[in-house]
């Protein structure tokens, strides 16, 4: 089948890439490289030593025999030149990654929120307007989160996108619906996964698109089976304090001796998957696409729950790294609880990858054996979500700012 990634240059968007290229499909990478683009202006770089996009194709089909096509273009400020490509090329499936994703550095600056809802919002639409315009009947899979839903305690489990619910009539009655869970967005980042929700309800309802949205946990590890094929074939890994992810930042953080980071009490509980089990969820929801008039199907993609200062005092144990708790950049709730449903996933045959399995080769494989390019005055988290909290960090180039340490 031919495919069209989004975004393919990105974090989860390259193994996925490798994967259906390796599984024989024809892969066309759209990306206009503006994450490349984002670490320059923040000074920061990948942990791994990652080459150019054309690079890594050139690799890929040295190895492999296999030609990947990249195509530079911006899909949400480059409407006709997408519109016009997708109309010629014409993909069975595009998997839409084409999207800022960092909270942290969606919160940075009124500049940076513009940004973040201008590329997300746009991005989504243009990729939505020009299929109805080129007539594309083509199966959408789009990575969503599953911060969608929100982080306050509800005790119940996070159904997969819709709720039940019960409206009760004039008449007295009561009618039985499902509803997109009522969203929760927690920085501006989330809030465009939210906005992007009813943009795929309208289009599912009013052009018959077939789509999937995958609220998708935080993705932690770095290769996948087909990224360890070759050395310049290595995924990205963020560990700054915008884009690295909790679990990824613990991980380089013991690597180099630097006190694990806890947010507040570390009460927070958030859902996790590995990047090889991501990239197989994908695959997965390609093959199980919805009929055209068939409303967006909703996919929970996250394999396990953990509370942050757990994570923590994993690493702590396995490593020997000492654990900082220091005060929140974040407006979000101290503690929660938290529940998830992935019933299709795993019905479908997910296997999940445990935590457990694979943390150690994690620390051994890759923080520790590309520890000399990490830049320690990058690793703060510099990105308060007002200007109380942002005052509270205390916001100094290289300040620890820790208030406890164990
Ligand atoms: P990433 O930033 O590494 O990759 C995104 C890619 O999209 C980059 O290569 C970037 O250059 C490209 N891009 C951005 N805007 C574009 C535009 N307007 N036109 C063309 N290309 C554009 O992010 P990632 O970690 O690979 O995440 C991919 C998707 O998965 C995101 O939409 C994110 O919201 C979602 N997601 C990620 C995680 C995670 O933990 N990384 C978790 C849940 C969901
Ligand atoms: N946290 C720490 N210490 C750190 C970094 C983070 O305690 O050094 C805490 C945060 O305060 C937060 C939690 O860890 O409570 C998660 O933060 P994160 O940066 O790992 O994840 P998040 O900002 O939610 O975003 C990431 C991806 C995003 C994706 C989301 C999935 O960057 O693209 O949508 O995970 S989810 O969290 O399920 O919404």
């Amino acid at each position: 089948m031919k495919i069209a990634v989004l975004g393919g240059d990105g974090f989860v968007g390259w193994p996925t890439v490798l994967h259906l290229s390796q599984a024989g499909h024809e892969v066309h990478i759209v990306d206009n490289l503006s994450r490349r683009w984002i670490d320059t202006e923040l000074g920061v770089q990948s942990l791994t030593p990652m080459d150019s996009i054309q690079e890594r194709c050139r690799v890929w089909r040295e190895l492999t025999g296999i030609h990947l096509r990249f195509h530079l273009i911006d899909v949400a400020r480059e409407y006709e030149r997408f519109k016009n490509w997708l109309a010629e090329e014409r993909p069975a499936a595009i998997i839409h990654f084409a999207e800022q994703r960092a909270a942290p550095y969606s919160m940075k600056s009124d500049r940076h929120k513009s940004y973040t809802v201008d590329n997300n919002v746009s991005a989504t639409h243009n990729v939505l307007n020009a299929m109805v315009a080129a007539d594309l009947d083509a199966h959408l899979v789009h990575l969503g989160t599953m911060g969608v839903y929100g982080y306050g305690t509800v005790r119940a489990t996070i159904p997969e996108g819709y709720l039940p619910v019960g409206i009760k009539t004039d008449e007295g009655a009561v009618e039985e619906r499902e509803i997109l869970y009522p969203a929760n967005p927690g920085s501006v980042y989330h809030m465009t996964k939210c906005l992007d929700q009813l943009l795929f309800q309208f289009y599912a309802k009013n052009d018959s698109l077939r789509i999937t949205d995958l609220h998708q946990g935080i993705v932690w590890g770095t290769n996948t089976a087909e990224t360890k094929m070759h050395e310049q074939l290595i995924n990205r890994f963020d560990y700054d304090g915008d884009y690295g992810t909790v679990l990824n930042r613990f991980l380089i953080q013991a690597a180099v001796g630097y006190p694990l980071t806890v947010h507040g009490t570390g009460g927070q509980t958030r859902a996790f998957i590995h990047i090889q089990d991501s990239v197989r969820c994908i695959e997965l929801a390609l093959k199980s696409p919805p009929e055209a008039g068939e409303r967006v199907k909703i996919f929970n993609q996250a394999t396990e729950t953990h509370r942050v200062r757990d994570l923590a005092e994993l690493v702590a144990k396995m490593t020997g790294a000492k654990v900082a708790c220091q005060p929140n950049p974040r407006k979000e709730a101290d503690e929660n609880e938290l529940s998830v449903c992935n019933k299709q996933f795993l019905a479908l045959g997910l296997d999940p990858i445990r935590l457990e399995e694979g943390l150690l080769t994690e620390v051994i494989d890759v923080a520790r054996k590309y520890a000399y390019r990490i830049d320690k005055t990058r690793i703060p988290c510099v990105s308060g979500w007002t200007k109380e909290r942002n005052a509270a960090i205390n916001v100094q180039p290289g300040s620890p700012r820790l208030t406890a340490v164990s």
